[in-house]
């Protein structure tokens, strides 16, 4: 994994208005914000990692995944686009998830051009709450995902035009974003819109998030993997301490959860559990950094963490 994440930079909008400005009097590189939004588990992390050809955000059969907007940028001579995973839109319950929907809300604030994923299996009227949602006045793609679950191309192009009679103001692309079938087509609509712009980050960055950001989301992938029911939903991740030696890393994490319940079925018994937990988020995170790993994993109750306003600060979900 080539990540080199730089540290956390905001780039305000007078400042984008500024690089904008500069960019009219240079020859016409390309480069802005394009959004990925959409309901949870829609395919939005899966599709971040195909158009950037690495498993850079976390995915999960299970609804909720992404819980931060992350950036992953793309940068080739002409052009640099900065890509955002979102969380899916949902109606918040708790703070954790007004959170999840503020970092939705920012990347609308810069969006340059708007990619909408939906599942092409579920109802239209999903759409339309996210339609509702977000407003969108950029150019905007609306990407009817995971056709490869449906074998007849007939009902595919019936699907597309009933999108697109609904949704007139949105270009539709039927896609697989696990197949990567066209994908190439979604790059070609950002470029035909993307402004033009000198490069907002340095051409070696990847995103705007720290490697140890990422080995925390490795860990959390895999209590999604590995734990059921409400366990992932009461779960977070903070990287305690990360210390790099010359042939391997040093890893301490902690696993923060609601109850003493969640607490004893993430141990198992006799540590069975947790071990698992370990083997599997060492083998993926030493994946990413292509660096030995040795990874020490514990669990620390923090009622209702969800709700805090203190705790969520302290886990980095600042909203
Ligand atoms: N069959 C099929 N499955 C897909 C496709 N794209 C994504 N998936 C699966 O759909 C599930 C959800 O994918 P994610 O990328 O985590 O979805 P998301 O929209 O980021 O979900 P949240 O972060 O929860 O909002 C995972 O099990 C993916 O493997 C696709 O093109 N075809
Ligand atoms: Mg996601």
């Amino acid at each position: 994994m080539r990540v080199r994440a730089c540290r956390s930079i905001r780039i305000t909008k007078p400042i984008l208005d500024y690089l904008r400005g500069m960019a009219d009097t240079t020859a016409a590189h390309k480069a802005g914000f394009v959004n990925i939004f959409g309901p949870p588990n829609a395919g939005k992390s899966t599709l971040l990692n195909a158009l950037l050809g690495e498993h850079f955000v976390i995915t999960s059969h299970k609804v909720q995944t992404t819980r931060h907007r992350i950036l992953g940028i793309l940068t080739e001579p002409d052009y640099q686009i900065v890509f955002s995973d979102t969380p899916g839109i949902i109606e918040p319950k708790y703070k954790l998830h007004h959170r999840m929907m503020l970092q939705v809300k920012s990347a609308l604030e810069d969006a340059d051009v708007a990619l909408i994923m939906h599942d092409i299996t579920e109802p239209i009227e999903e759409l339309e709450v996210v339609d509702k949602m977000l407003k969108l006045k950029v150019p905007t793609v609306l990407l009817l995902n995971k056709t490869d679950l449906i074998k007849d191309k007939k009902e595919i192009a019936e699907k597309v035009k009933l999108y697109a009679e609904k949704f007139p103001n949105w270009e539709v692309l039927p896609i697989s974003a696990q197949k990567k079938t066209n994908t190439d087509k979604i790059l070609a609509f950002v470029l035909a819109h993307l402004p033009e712009a000198l490069p907002y980050y340095p051409e070696d960055s990847m995103s705007d998030r720290p490697v140890r950001f990422f080995v925390s989301e490795l860990i959390r992938e895999q209590i999604y993997n590995l734990f059921h029911e409400e366990i992932p939903y009461h779960a977070a991740v903070i990287i305690q301490s990360y210390e790099e030696k010359e042939s391997l890393n040093v890893i301490k994490a902690e696993i923060i959860v609601s109850r003493e319940t969640q607490k004893g079925i993430i141990v198992g018994k006799a540590g069975s559990m947790i071990k698992q937990l370990g083997i599997n988020s060492r083998k993926t995170i030493e994946e990413f950094l292509q660096k030995k790993v040795h990874l020490e994993l514990f669990v620390k109750v923090r009622p209702k963490w969800r709700d805090n306003d203190s705790y969520l600060r302290e886990y980095g979900y600042n909203g």
